[in-house]
């Protein structure tokens, strides 16, 4: 047999654990996850190779919604772009609830853009074995899948299934990455993500949606530890209040759960120093957001 390689997106609506399903799939993390929808911002590719076989290269893509900002415009867009680009499209919905409007939505966009779609029910452990068809026709009724499997990204269920799957339609092609690589998305930009999971996990309301991270420097040093210094952005004074909370409480119990999170990554010693920023309005400016690294949004544009 001939190698194969090609593109396999990941969409539906915030959620449904697209993330979850890709960092397990390439067996790193390479997107961050939260209970919290619209998490992911920007495109992320996680690469598997299987050897003599082929390489797949996954896309995951913010959940598809209706935007409220730029941000958001700019993130449903690019998702939206780059399932007409993709060789696959897999279509994740929840199992244990019953198709939305925003699934529907997402399966049109399908349905005008894919190539080829599985329709993929997730969570699966959290639904009992006889229930699990419970909505199945209804999601299947949303469109035009070439297959449906059922799945539990986040307990490794039906993943080696998924990429047999897969493999037959995927074109003959040589490797896209080196083979060690897992993803395009540099250490720095990986920091970044591991800090904003941190905030988004230990921040309520609007906290979340209205920061962002950036690393203001990273370098590591020559007894081997690495040094990070990020900035944490807010849109106004009381947020930031917020994120550093009384007596600086919040920012450490921010410090102490990313710290942990890359050391992880980065294996042992990170010294980490966080800073908290206002940035009026930084969601709803172009120059800003290419500031904050959400170029790629626009990039997808072209
Ligand atoms: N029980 C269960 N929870 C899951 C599964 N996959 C994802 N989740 C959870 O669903 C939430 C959203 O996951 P995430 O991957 O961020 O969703 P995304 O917005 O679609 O990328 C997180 O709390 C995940 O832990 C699964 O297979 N089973
Ligand atoms: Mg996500």
């Amino acid at each position: 047999m001939n190698f194969k390689s090609g593109f396999v997106s990941l969409v539906g609506r915030p959620n449904v654990g697209k993330s979850t399903l890709i960092n397990h799939l390439v067996g790193e993390k390479v997107a961050i996850v939260s209970a919290k929808a619209q998490t992911t911002r920007t495109l992320i590719r996680g690469v598997v190779t299987l050897p003599e076989k082929a390489q797949l290269v996954f896309v995951d893509t913010p959940g598809i919604h209706k935007p409220r900002y730029l941000l958001s415009k700019q993130i449903v867009d690019q998702a939206m772009h780059v399932l007409g680009e993709t060789d696959w499209s897999l279509f994740v919905v929840d199992a244990t609830q019953a198709p939305g409007k925003g699934d529907a939505f997402v399966a049109q966009a399908l349905g005008e853009r894919a190539k080829r779609t599985f329709l993929l029910l997730n969570k699966i452990d959290r639904v009992p074995k006889r229930e699990r068809s419970r909505y199945l026709a209804e999601y299947q009724a949303l469109g035009d899948f070439a297959d449906t499997l059922m799945i539990s990204a986040k307990h490794n269920q039906g993943l080696e299934g998924l990429l047999d799957a897969l493999l037959p339609h995927l074109p003959e092609g040589e490797m896209l990455y080196p083979e060690d690589e897992y993803t395009d998305q540099t250490t720095a930009t990986i920091a970044a993500e591991l800090i904003r999971e941190q905030v988004f996990r230990l921040t309520g309301e609007e906290i979340p949606h209205a920061s962002s991270v950036y690393i203001e420097q990273f370098h590591t040093r020559e007894d081997g530890l690495t040094s990070i210094a990020a900035v944490i952005v807010v849109e106004r004074d009381t947020q930031k209040r917020i994120v550093i909370g009384k007596n600086g409480q919040k920012i450490k119990e921010i410090g102490v759960a990313a710290r942990e999170s890359l050391q992880h990554f980065l294996g042992d010693g990170v010294y980490l120093d966080l800073f908290v920023k206002v940035i009026p309005k930084w969601r709803n400016e172009r120059q800003r957001l290419l500031q904050l690294g959400y170029s790629n949004a626009f990039e997808a544009q072209g």
